[in-house]
């Protein structure tokens, strides 16, 4: 495992490759939705932005320590995803709020690349878009 430089143009192409972009986010809904019932719950989404970290990772904000913040902080960014506000996240509300923060991403690095570690265990967005970066790379020089 190595380390890739990531820029906007590279999250980009990762959103708008709507293969990969989806089958990304598929792995990921599938793994958050705990009890298989096909939308995510809350506490599903709470967990899974705790154990896959996307919070530090890919919403690029200090995880507060306290537990009235958190609950805020999770709150708020359930409600962010569930757009039709019936208390779950469906599928497409998950894919179409994922692209969103990627794109905002893509705009927030523009042509500053960034370094980004390519770990085994990493399932954030920005990794997979590292990924699909370096096996296109890959695919170029060989
Ligand atoms: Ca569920
Ligand atoms: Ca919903």
């Amino acid at each position: 495992m190595g380390v890739v430089l990531i820029d906007g143009a590279t999250v980009r192409d990762f959103t708008e490759d709507a293969a990969h972009f989806n089958k990304s986010v598929d792995e990921t809904f599938a793994l958050l939705d705990a009890n298989k019932d096909g939308v995510l719950s809350r506490s599903e989404l709470r967990r899974a932005f705790e154990t896959l970290r996307l919070v530090d990772k890919d919403f690029g904000v200090d995880t507060p320590t306290g537990p009235e913040e958190l609950t805020k902080l999770y709150d708020s960014i359930f409600d962010k995803f569930d757009g039709d506000r019936n208390g779950k996240v469906d599928l497409e509300e998950y894919r179409s709020e994922v692209r969103k923060i990627l794109l905002a991403i893509a705009d927030g690095l523009g042509s500053s690349p960034i370094q980004m570690a390519l770990e085994d265990d990493d399932q954030s967005f920005l990794r997979k878009a590292a990924a699909l970066e370096a096996s296109k790379l890959a695919a170029a020089s060989s």
